[in-house]
């Protein structure tokens, strides 16, 4: 499988000729090779941009909400083969590309392609000066959008998305580690009659092509999702250019338990929050924290239902648990463990690499649960991104919160309560752009999205997305 890049439309391979393969995690196979694209692809991309953006920017609200809901339903149409691709290329189960990420995608341009017919300016009377302001949203010009491997066409489509539906022309750099999904839209976006140069997909490491999307001088905003240390790279690479910025950064999530909250909904949701994708999703409770009066009875059966997750091959629909993303990465995630064990964790479950028959070169991990005895330790402070979870009890609201908030990260916090008051007062002082009650990973896409402290600035979603995505120009008019 050869992966070329899509520029003005067309697909072509990298100018310089260079390439990396592209590994299947289910076997660890090569089973492609995906281009390495050099500054020059980046500058051929926005050389194509630049002159589709006069005509795409003046397109009308309706005629750019028609295409964009037809890639939504040409992705609809086509869900069996992106669900296939996207499981292969990523290692996640199969089930979870055909009912969460590919669905989730087409909803992403359905959903934008709706709200730029929605989305209005505002203007203000200055009473007693006899002057009218208006304030116009204009698109930016060419912006960069670069996303990862956890949730490839899901986030990379959650950019791409509201970018286009405010009229810009869009490089974007999926993962190199996922390229598949990516590449697969160009042909789509085509069909569709999105015109040439409005999106071009360039393919590469983040050390080539991301840095040249980055430093490029006319590309005005990015929109990044990834590592909380490339993040904190491409600001300070941005800054002296003065681009307008939106980073959606890692998490180390709380997901607090008090004891009167509805417990079987809280227990299946906690197996679901801690291990779907692998654990490998930026929103997941990795850190648990149970009230003590309900502590051993949580603690067995949690336990008890973490083992009966299947780990498996990505394509069996039986599978709970696919292979992580990538060697690299499950290497890192069981050095974790390591460092858990010597911490004084204690392993309760899981901690070994699984091997499935026929498979044996996959990257695969059992599902895993750290009982640790001090917040502090590593694997309660630092972003593992993989089926390993933390627990621990609490004895006050006060210490739940000082140790939910006692992290760099602020992406989500998870609350299971019924106490109407305890819910306000703690979703007021957790430390997180997202609070979910009784529930995880509810997305109504009208909703802010983002995080606070080291999980990024800027929230995307909605009518915050498209705010992002444009320029707001104040007009005054004296009359
Ligand atoms: O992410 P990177 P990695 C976390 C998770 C994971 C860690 C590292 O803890 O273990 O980050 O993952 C591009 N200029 N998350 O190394 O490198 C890169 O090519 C421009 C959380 O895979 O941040 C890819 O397209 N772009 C997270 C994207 O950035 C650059 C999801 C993300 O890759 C670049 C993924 C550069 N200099 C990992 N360097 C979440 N928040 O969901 C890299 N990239």
């Amino acid at each position: 499988m050869i992966i070329q890049n899509y520029i003005n439309g067309q697909f072509q391979d990298p100018i310089q000729d260079q390439w990396l393969d592209n590994y299947c995690p289910a076997n660890g196979e090569v089973y492609g090779r995906i281009p390495n694209s050099s500054s020059a692809d980046v500058e051929n991309a926005y050389i194509a941009a630049k002159s589709a953006f006069p005509s795409w920017s003046q397109t009308s609200l309706e005629a750019r909400s028609r295409i964009l809901i037809k890639i939504s339903e040409l992705l609809e149409s086509n869900l069996e083969k992106f669900a296939e691709a996207e499981s292969r290329d990523n290692g996640k189960p199969i089930s979870l590309a055909k009912s969460v990420d590919i669905p989730r995608a087409a909803s992403n341009f359905r959903f934008f392609g709706n709200a730029i017919t929605q989305f209005a300016s505002e203007s203000h009377e200055s009473i007693g000066s006899n002057a009218i302001n208006y304030t116009l949203r204009q698109a930016i010009g060419v912006v960069g959008c670069i996303s990862p491997w956890n949730l490839p066409l899901y986030l990379f489509t959650w950019k791409i998305a509201p970018a286009l539906a405010a009229g810009n022309c869009v490089i974007a750099k999926p993962s190199e580690v996922t390229p598949l999904t990516a590449y697969l839209l160009g042909e789509i976006c085509t069909q569709a009659g999105l015109p040439n140069g409005v999106l071009n997909i360039v393919h590469g490491l983040g050390t080539t092509t991301g840095q040249a999307i980055i430093e490029h001088p006319n590309i005005k905003a990015i929109s990044f999702t990834g590592g909380t240390a490339t993040g904190a790279h491409i600001a300070r690479v941005a800054a002296p250019m003065f681009k307008k910025l939106s980073l959606e950064l890692g998490g180390k999530n709380p997901n607090i338990i008090f004891a009167d909250c509805d417990y079987k909904d809280m227990l299946e949701t906690s197996v679901r929050s801690s291990f779907a994708n692998q654990g490998q999703i930026c929103l997941c409770g990795s850190r648990i924290f149970v009230e003590a009066s309900i502590y051993e009875k949580f603690k067995i059966d949690f336990v008890e239902k973490v083992k009966q997750l299947k780990v498996g091959h990505p394509s069996n629909d039986e599978t709970n648990i696919g292979a992580l993303v990538s060697k690299p990465h499950l290497e890192k995630v069981m050095e974790f463990i390591d460092i858990a064990k010597n911490e004084d964790g204690k392993i309760l479950c899981g901690g070994n690499k699984v091997t499935v028959k026929g498979f044996e070169d996959g990257y695969y991990l059992e599902p895993t649960v750290i009982e640790v005895h001090n917040d502090e330790c590593r694997v309660n402070q630092e972003e593992i991104f993989g089926p390993v979870v933390t627990i621990m009890p609490f004895h006050s609201e006060d210490e739940v919160l000082q140790m939910a908030n006692k992290v760099k990260y602020g992406l989500s916090a998870t609350l299971w309560t019924n106490n109407l008051k305890r819910t306000m007062r703690m979703s007021n002082q957790l430390h997180a752009g997202i609070i979910w009650v009784n529930t995880w990973m509810l997305r109504d896409l009208r909703t802010p999205f983002g995080g606070v402290k080291a999980s990024g600035v800027g929230r995307e979603g909605g009518f915050e997305a498209l705010r992002f995505f444009t320029e707001a120009k104040n007009v005054c008019i004296k009359y």
